[in-house]
């Protein structure tokens, strides 16, 4: 019975993302003023929340890079850290797999369930947007995310599988823009040799590649790029210095923002 309805909510989903890319694609075809070329997602183009300037608040601090990069393993160090500064500090992973979306979602990385291209791509960032008004509460009210992986990922995977990249970016616009994104940057093969890759989809060396040449396309001037090739003491002391700094302006009220701005520095979004 549970598992019927679980399969149920899974169908319903993926026929609410279905419908969701199909408003995408005519927005896309039909939309004359809007270029997909002027979609950006640097973070320095970002549109501002209004209401949050200038209020003491929470960072939101992206973490990135390639499987095996050790994302996971330096979130995992930050918090306490943070929490050791007297810092409000929690640890967020995308994409978050206890939810409904993000069973679906799971089932489809372990190979257990198949899913067109396009539909797993709106699954990842519905898996963001279900999370983003607890985000911007949490940042609001002085608490500091350090996320393991976010939208930037969703692009880079799925344009690695060869989907255009302005339709990648689409449905991101909105959510939650990152204070900062630290990138820990490895090649393809150094990232492999470490404890090898295990049975998920995107687990093979070649794909990796391909991912590693579409982070390269969305890499900005603001991303921090640590090598992570360092010891791992060595590269959680320089993101220590690099999160300090972030929180320290959040907390003297760096405005929040949205990904991102369809227009040019001028022209920001504000929401
Ligand atoms: N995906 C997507 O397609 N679209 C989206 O929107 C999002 C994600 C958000 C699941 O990700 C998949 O979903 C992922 C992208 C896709 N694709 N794949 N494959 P995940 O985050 O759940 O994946 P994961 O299982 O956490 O693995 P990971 O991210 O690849 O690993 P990591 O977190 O970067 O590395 P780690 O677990 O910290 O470390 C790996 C090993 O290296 C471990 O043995 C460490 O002890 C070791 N390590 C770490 N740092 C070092 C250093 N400095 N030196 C030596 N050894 C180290
Ligand atoms: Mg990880």
């Amino acid at each position: 019975m549970i598992y019927g309805s679980c399969i149920t909510a899974s169908k319903s989903l993926i026929f609410r993302a279905l419908v969701l890319q199909k408003s995408l694609n005519s927005q896309v075809k039909f939309s004359s003023k809007w270029s997909p070329k002027k979609v950006r997602m640097e973070s320095n183009l970002n549109g501002c929340i209004e209401g949050s300037k200038k209020e003491s608040r929470g960072a939101l601090i992206v973490i990135e890079g390639l499987d095996r990069s050790g994302k996971t393993s330096q979130c995992s160090r930050l918090v306490p850290f943070l929490e050791g500064q007297g810092v409000s500090a929690e640890l967020w992973r995308f994409p978050d797999r206890t939810t409904n979306v993000g069973q679906t979602i799971s089932a489809y990385l372990t190979n257990t369930s198949q899913l067109d291209d396009h539909t797993i791509h709106l699954l990842f960032s519905a898996n963001r947007w279900e999370k983003r008004s607890l985000m911007e509460t949490k940042l609001k009210t002085g608490t500091t995310l350090i996320v393991d992986r976010y939208s930037y990922s969703g692009v880079a995977f799925s344009s690695a599988k060869g989907l255009d990249i302005e339709w990648c970016k689409a449905p991101e616009i909105g959510l939650l823009a990152p204070d900062v994104v630290i990138y820990l940057g490895i090649s393809p093969e150094k990232a492999a040799e470490r404890g090898g890759y295990g049975g998920e989809r995107y687990e093979k060396l070649e794909f990796q590649k391909k991912v590693a040449d579409c982070y390269k396309v969305l890499r900005d001037d603001s991303w921090k790029v640590v090598d992570a090739c360092q010891s791992i003491e060595d590269v959680e002391k320089q993101l220590q210095e690099i999160v300090t700094d972030c929180v320290a302006e959040c907390r003297k009220g760096k405005p929040l923002s949205t990904l991102w701005s369809r227009q040019t520095h001028l022209e920001k979004d504000v929401i």
